[in-house]
């Protein structure tokens, strides 16, 4: 009780992650917040470039910015620490109120160590690489050098320290440590210490997690014993700077992956090996308490991967946050299925003017579906905070357009005694069959307020409802009707009301155009036999 008052008192109320029964929230001033985010790109984290990010962030109406701090921009001589670039960030963002997710760029990006400062990535004696079957030296620093974590972890409370001490309104809402893990290439290192951890036993904590017999790695863990014990020495690595870390100041923490395919086991030397991708999360809960998610980078277009992607990272123990996803025009919409899943944030990557694209990951240019993404964000902007509190309570569902005919260019959603079908590329008045948006944009997002009382928005898309046991169209005796359809919206946590829809705005089931419209939904029943 103390504690709380006492940051109450001094206006600490940290960011923090909130999980009960299997729901999540993130905690910012003390209410869920929903991360209505956008990254920038690599190389934006200088003071002189934000010139290019902030009115990308501001076309886009998002209410967070994802932006890299590098390892060598803090501590480009060992022991000597500059936190200029944090002095310029933090002010920038308060003046544009917005709040910031710091990427901590160290002994991994993307796998490699370029961002670590010169004094580590030049001295391979002192911070040595992985090493292969055969001896030779991998580009990738070893998860099992003493002297990398500790330097890392040195720097990375320097970090922590700054934001104690400079960012008591918690600007900085979360921070990723180090940038989509593991190593591509070779699926483990091979160096002295690898190979002797290796043929030794599988630590108790990730053995009865996994419910294991003891034994090496290898008889545990057989074909996956390689990338399961690379996973295992790179999550102990992420976990114990985020531990030290949040010692300092206790953040919410994340690690990102460059996921592995959705379907099926590719070859674990194809993709980031001992990063947290899906098949390994369970081993990143194992060795890395100290995170409080493990999250996906979607660079995949395809519908049902991305679909598998969610599943897997959605979690009773796991809140759904997705860090970067492509910034191309097919992606916008899975902004719906990952509030769906309850997700606490969504961030296209490289929202900036700064000249680079990563096409054919995402867009050509980053303002190539700036208006899907930016009419999102300004129709969500507004009730984040009702949005979170109802996705804490298990209270929101949300589906994007499907592409292709086999969907029927619709989904259902279950709400229980109801059901939601949403339909996309249909005339707003009478029944013609859905035929799809003529490029995929749709998306519909309900959360439930009350008693029968839903709200209910989207793009592209209609909405129909019906009782949930009233199956092909078989007569139960009651039918469902709207008592009221108001439009409206949020405002300072209260319902401003606009308008009630009715005649043909209600009759074949609510219509959402590209127009930011919010609905509040009364359902009622009514018996007719
Ligand atoms: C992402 C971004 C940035 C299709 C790529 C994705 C960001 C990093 N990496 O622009 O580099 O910092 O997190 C890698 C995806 C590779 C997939 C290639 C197969």
């Amino acid at each position: 009780v103390l504690a709380v008052w006492a940051s109450v008192a001094l206006g600490q109320d940290i960011p923090r992650i909130v999980s009960e029964g299997g729901r999540h929230a993130l905690y910012v001033d003390g209410a869920p917040f929903l991360v209505l985010g956008a990254q920038a790109n690599n190389s934006s984290n200088y003071p002189e470039p934000l010139g290019k990010v902030w009115p990308v962030i501001e076309r886009l109406g998002a209410n967070t910015l994802e932006i890299p701090v590098a390892w060598e921009q803090v501590e480009p001589v060992e022991g000597q620490f500059d936190f200029a670039w944090l002095d310029t960030l933090l002010a920038q963002a308060r003046a544009h109120d917005k709040r910031l997710i710091l990427l901590w760029f160290a002994t991994w990006k993307n796998t490699a160590p370029a961002y670590a400062p010169r004094w580590v990535k030049l001295d391979n004696a002192r911070f040595p690489r992985m090493i292969t079957p055969t001896g030779a030296s991998h580009y990738a620093l070893s998860p099992h050098a003493r002297s990398t974590l500790d330097a890392d972890r040195r720097a990375f409370v320097k970090l922590m320290e700054y934001l104690r001490d400079k960012d008591s309104r918690n600007t900085v809402i979360m921070v990723q440590v180090e940038n989509e893990p593991g190593s591509y290439g070779l699926v483990r290192d091979h160096g002295p210490e690898a190979q002797r951890l290796f043929a030794g036993p599988v630590p108790e904590a990730l053995r009865k997690r996994l419910g294991r017999k003891p034994g090496t790695w290898r008889e545990v863990f057989g074909a996956d014993a390689d990338e399961f014990f690379q996973a295992w020495a790179v999550a102990s690595h992420i976990n114990a700077v985020a531990a030290a870390g949040k010692a300092i100041k206790p953040l919410p923490m994340y690690s990102n992956a460059a996921l592995a395919a959705a379907a099926g086991r590719q070859s674990a030397a194809t993709y980031a090996s001992g990063g947290p991708v899906h098949h390994v999360i369970d081993i990143y809960k194992a060795a890395a308490p100290a995170l409080d998610l493990v999250a996906p980078d979607i660079y995949t277009p395809d519908e049902s991967a991305v679909a598998a992607y969610l599943d897997f990272y959605a979690r009773r123990d796991n809140p759904l946050l997705v860090p970067e996803i492509g910034n191309s025009r097919p992606f916008a919409r899975y902004f719906f299925d990952v509030i769906g899943h309850g997700g606490i944030g969504f961030a296209p990557f490289g929202m900036d003017a700064t000249g680079y694209a990563n096409y054919p990951l995402g867009a050509r240019s980053f303002d190539e579906a700036l208006d899907l993404f930016a009419r999102i964000y300004r129709l969500f902007g507004p009730m984040q905070r009702e949005w979170a509190k109802a996705a804490a309570e298990g209270k929101v569902w949300g589906v994007s357009e499907p592409v292709g005919a086999a969907a029927g260019h619709q989904r259902t959603i279950q709400l229980g005694p109801y059901r939601a079908t949403v339909s996309f590329g249909r005339h707003q008045f009478g029944f013609d069959p859905p035929t799809g948006n003529p490029e995929p944009t749709g998306g519909a997002a309900i959360a439930q307020l009350g008693p029968d009382e839903y709200l209910v928005t989207g793009f592209d898309a209609r909405v129909e409802f019906a009782l949930a046991e009233a199956k092909d169209g078989k007569a139960t005796g009651e039918s469902l009707l709207f008592d009221r359809v108001e439009e409206g919206r949020f405002e300072g946590g209260r319902w401003i009301f606009a308008r009630v829809w009715n005649g043909d705005q209600v009759d074949y089931g609510l219509n959402f155009t590209g127009q930011p419209q919010v609905l509040r939904v009364k359902l009622a029943r009514l018996r007719t036999a």
